[in-house]
């Protein structure tokens, strides 16, 4: 029982035998001395309720210790579910403060982790006493019947650790460790600093039985890149306007980076800023949700740089948003080419990709091509997709609801306005692509086409958004094209749009439909938010609870600006009144 003689038990009727036994029942008792112990070096913070949200935890660095190990011990958990598959963990908190920090699990198909085992995070991550934590981990094995402890010391979890620039990072990733070892047998491999993309490509990877190492992954860029380059046919070739592109870096991990994929990228002027290195702050007006939200030039940008094709990075670079300061502008706006308008940029090169081989072939490699938005796109962008014949849906807020949806396709693209998405290919259209590009003669315009499909399977990160590799493949289609920024810019002209975020005491009482188009709850909104959009040309409005704060989100948009503010205040209006 010396276990337990060191801990203070407090004044409950709770007996050490008892949890003894029944903690026994499924891990052995040097597992729960393991768990007990390490978990009497983070207690959890008073009164902060911790979610898993959209995204993973997020919060003030400071307190997130006993949140980072408390995951780690999840990850470990995870693995062992999956026979030993290596799981992510990556510490970041993407956008936000420098201060704040974050953790979230990439599962080992190198996704999101499964929804399924969110809930199990919230009840960990909020439990108040090592008793109770070890006792909720008992249950959750026990339920999901994973052996732990002496008998599986040898054949054990594995955990890949990544983390981005910030300054906690290096101390919660000790914590994450201590969670992973903790329990019994686990391997926890710190991985360095590395964007989100880069953990979740390496995982993938890893479980796929291939090269796995942060240089393989760059080697994986430049090779697909270079071999798109090599496929821009000879017309397109000096038609662009403007070869340079300058990158914003958000002052993260992303710009440092792309300045190691530089040295081998020979086909691109590229120039990058905001790296970190010169004193600028993480995510502080600089990145990719700096422009996107606030459609303004990031520090670092001025009138030097008027008409040159500009991309900005988010803090962990999963996120990539074009724009560009036009010669008129006597302001600090932008025009911004959000995830929508790459989105389409990608959509229109694959259809033409698609389109040469179908010419070609009748018998059953058609392929299904879709795209998957959310209720945040711009209606222009979706008029755009639909006009070029493809099968738009619509997904919930955050990426792995857009992901699942994607998957469902032969070539699904999905992005969300705010610059996160990629294109997924499936496993057996990719078979079938290869297949064909063995057989089709070498120099045919259908070699051609395929070579590119298979290039751009490999150069897109397969497993989430890459502002890395959607860079390139950006920059490669540009080229292919003979486009300029400006040029992209018009294949549609967004509709004017504005959000609103309201405070209301308790945002659970918005319910929406799974598209987050219309809103169930509170009872007759909806019926109102509609009466106000009937009154505006092209006007469209919805309503959804934030994942990540504590508001409600107010989007609309309209034919010009003035509508859509005055849209969005109506609705924003009606919230208030029905919640406040
Ligand atoms: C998270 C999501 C992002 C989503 C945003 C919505 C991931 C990796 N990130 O940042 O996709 O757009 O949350 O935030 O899933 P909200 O619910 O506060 O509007
Ligand atoms: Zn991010």
């Amino acid at each position: 029982m010396f276990l337990f003689d060191r801990w203070d038990l407090g004044a409950s009727s709770f007996s050490p035998l008892s949890l003894s036994h029944s903690l026994t029942s499924a891990m052995d008792e040097s597992q729960i001395a393991s768990l007990l112990k390490s978990s009497e070096l983070f207690p959890t913070p008073q009164s902060v309720k911790l979610s898993y949200g959209t995204a993973g935890f997020r919060g003030d660095a400071k307190l997130l210790d006993s949140t980072v190990y408390r995951v780690g011990i999840l990850s470990a958990l995870r693995s062992l579910k999956l026979g030993s598959s290596t799981v992510g963990l990556m510490i970041t908190a993407s956008h936000n403060k420098v201060s704040d920090n974050g953790i979230k699990v990439a599962d080992p198909s190198g996704g999101m982790l499964s929804q399924e085992w969110e809930p199990f995070a919230d009840q960990i991550a909020n439990a108040s006493s090592p008793r109770e934590l070890v006792s909720l981990i008992r249950e959750f094995v026990e339920k999901e019947e994973i052996a732990i402890g002496e008998e599986k010391k040898n054949k054990s979890a594995e955990v890949w650790l990544g983390r981005d620039t910030r300054p906690s990072g290096e101390s919660l990733l000790r914590a994450a460790e201590i969670g992973v070892s903790s329990i019994l047998g686990s391997v926890a491999i710190d991985k360095g600093i590395l964007t989100t993309p880069q953990l979740h490509w390496m995982v993938r990877a890893k479980n796929k039985g291939l090269k796995a190492t942060e240089n393989d992954y760059f080697e994986n860029l430049f090779t697909s890149f270079r071999c798109l380059i090599d496929l821009i046919p000879n017309s397109g070739k000096d038609k662009l306007e403007v070869s340079k592109v300058i990158v914003d870096g958000a002052n993260g991990v992303g710009g440092l980076k792309l300045e190691e994929l530089r040295e081998s990228l020979n086909n691109l002027d590229l120039e990058i800023r905001n790296t970190g290195r010169d004193g600028g702050v993480l995510n502080e007006g600089v990145g990719a949700d700096f422009v996107q939200k606030e459609k303004v030039v990031p520090l670092g940008f001025g009138s030097k740089d008027v008409e040159t094709r500009c991309a900005s990075f988010d803090g962990d670079a999963d996120r990539l948003v074009y724009f560009y300061i036009p010669t008129e502008s006597s302001t600090d706006k932008v025009e911004l080419l959000d995830g929508d308008k790459i989105l389409s940029l990608f959509a229109l090169f694959i259809k033409e990709q698609l389109n040469t081989l179908d010419d070609d072939d009748k018998e059953g490699t058609r392929s299904r091509l879709g795209v998957v938005q959310t209720a945040y796109a711009n209606g222009a962008s979706t008029d755009y997709l639909k006009q070029l014949g493809l099968d738009v849906v619509f997904a919930k807020t955050g990426v792995k609801h857009l992901h699942e949806k994607a998957a469902e396709f032969d070539i699904g693209i999905y992005f969300e306005a705010n610059g996160h998405g990629t294109i997924l290919f499936s496993e057996t259209f990719i078979s079938l692509l290869v297949a064909k590009q063995k057989d089709l003669t070498q120099g045919s315009e259908e070699h051609k086409a395929v070579s590119r499909l298979v290039a751009v399977s490999n150069l897109i990160n397969q497993a989430v958004g890459d502002a890395l590799s959607g860079l390139l493949l950006v920059e490669v289609i540009l080229q292919h094209m003979g486009w300029s920024v400006q040029k992209w810019n018009e294949l549609y002209k967004d509709l004017p749009s504005r959000q609103i975020k309201v405070e209301v005491p308790d945002r659970a009482a918005v319910v929406t439909t799974s598209e987050e188009t219309e809103a169930l709850k509170p009872l007759g909104i909806q019926d109102a938010i509609n009466a106000e959009i009937k009154k505006y040309p092209r006007g469209r409005a919805f309503i959804r609870p934030s994942g990540t704060e504590d508001v409600v989100r107010v989007y609309a948009e309209a034919s010009t600006q003035e509508a859509a503010d005055s849209l969005a205040n109506s609705v924003a209006q009606l919230v208030k009144s029905f919640l406040g």
